[in-house]
């Protein structure tokens, strides 16, 4: 070997580095574009703090990439956190079945791969002042969901698949405490949607602990609560399941009108709604503009308005559109005053679906804080 071939294979090692770098920090390139120099102009409404840590929330003010780096990518767990060793750990595919599975997680990764760049949102995001935060795009990575159901062979009466996770805690279910595990259900046709995955990698690496290690469902379309964490048992049964996720707590309670009486109508929080959000005010050499984002449903305009006028069109972002994924937008705001304003996002789907206003009835007869996909209005103060 001489010389040169110690240099060059020096030069690879390090390209590989480099490579391997830039591949295990996937945000590194997905900056969406911005002006040089530009300034953030805080927003004058700021949240108010969480009752607890914990939820590392998206700050919208610092939102500069489609892809959440996991570091920044929110957390919600409802029971504790379980630290799972991988040796251990089986996912059961249970129940309702011909042939019940079970599952290392070498099993799983030897399985097909597939990856889905999917933006979650918390059901409760937007629903209380502190809960602004709760949403972040990622790029997952597992193995797709219906074969490993078809694999096992859901019987004819098989109706309903629950997904179960580690984490558990004591409910109070009619005057008993009782243990319970984090679960979600789905019906069969839901479940066996191609686009969910048994997931085991977030943006590139292996999913943290707090993010579901060391599998979880993810559920592109879903509600947060959908995408179960620290899976242990897929089981497919014949019943509705009511577990306090389904149908207890993540419950919107809305008043509608039936032949001139006003029922409350329970429904329990699934699918993912249309939204849109600003992000961010920036300004550069005086001139203005706001950055948002807009998820939920295929996106296909995102209409401003400022002060309470007239609905300007935002240009969405060219680069990056992903079915699953929140879609960035930006809006010059040229001849902008000093003094207070408000900004006033709505998302169109490509259904021709428009989020909805604070005094759309969805909205406006919302009792409960799930699903408050209505329009976001910000305030900035310029000078
Ligand atoms: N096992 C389990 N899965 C869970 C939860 C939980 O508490 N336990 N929380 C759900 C809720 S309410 C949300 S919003 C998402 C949040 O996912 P993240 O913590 O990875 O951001 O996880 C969901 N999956
Ligand atoms: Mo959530």
């Amino acid at each position: 070997m001489n010389a040169d071939d110690v240099t060059r294979r020096t030069f690879l090692a390090r390209a590989g580095t480099m490579t391997a770098l830039l591949v295990s920090s996937p945000w590194f390139a997905h900056a969406f574009p911005a002006r040089e120099g530009e300034r953030v102009v805080p927003f004058a409404d700021q949240p108010s703090a969480p009752p607890r840590e914990g939820f590392n929330l998206l700050r919208w003010e610092e939102l500069d990439s489609w892809i959440t780096p996991t570091p920044e990518f929110f957390r919600v767990s409802h029971y504790d956190v379980p630290t799972i060793a991988e040796a251990g750990w089986r996912l059961e595919v249970t129940g309702l079945v011909e042939r019940p599975g079970s599952y290392t997680l070498a099993d799983l990764r030897a399985r097909p791969r597939a990856e889905v760049v999917f933006t979650v949102e918390c059901g409760g995001n937007h629903g209380f002042p502190w809960l602004t935060g709760a949403i972040g795009n990622a790029r997952w990575t597992g193995t797709p969901l219906a074969p490993l159901l078809q694999a096992a062979g859901i019987r004819q009466n098989g109706i309903e698949v629950v997904f179960f996770g580690q984490d558990e805690g004591m409910e109070t279910l009619r005057e008993q405490k009782l243990k319970q595990n984090f679960a979600r259900s789905m019906s069969v046709e839901d479940a066996m949607s191609p686009a969910n995955l048994v997931c085991y990698e977030m943006n590139g690496a292996p999913l943290s602990s707090p993010h579901g290690f060391p599998a979880r469902l993810i559920a592109p379309g879903w509600y947060g609560v959908a995408n179960v964490k620290w899976l242990t048992r897929i089981e497919v049964r014949d019943t509705r399941f009511m577990g306090r996720f389904m149908a207890r707590d993540y419950v919107t309670i809305r008043e509608e009108e039936r032949g001139g009486q006003t029922v409350a109508v329970e429904t329990s929080v699934g699918r993912a709604r249309l939204k849109s959000a600003p992000a961010r005010v920036t300004v550069k050499d005086g001139s203005h503009r706001v950055t948002g984002a807009a998820w939920g449903a295929p996106i296909a305009r995102v209409e401003v308005a400022i002060d309470g006028g007239a609905w300007r069109p935002a240009t969405l972002d060219p680069t990056y559109n992903a079915p699953y994924a929140w879609r960035i937008w930006t809006l010059d705001w040229p001849g902008a005053t000093p003094g207070e304003h408000t900004i006033t996002s709505r998302a169109i789907d490509l259904s021709g679906n428009v989020q909805p206003a604070p005094t759309d009835p969805l909205i406006a007869r919302k009792k409960t804080y799930w699903e408050s996909n209505g329009w976001v209005t910000r305030t900035v103060r310029l000078t």
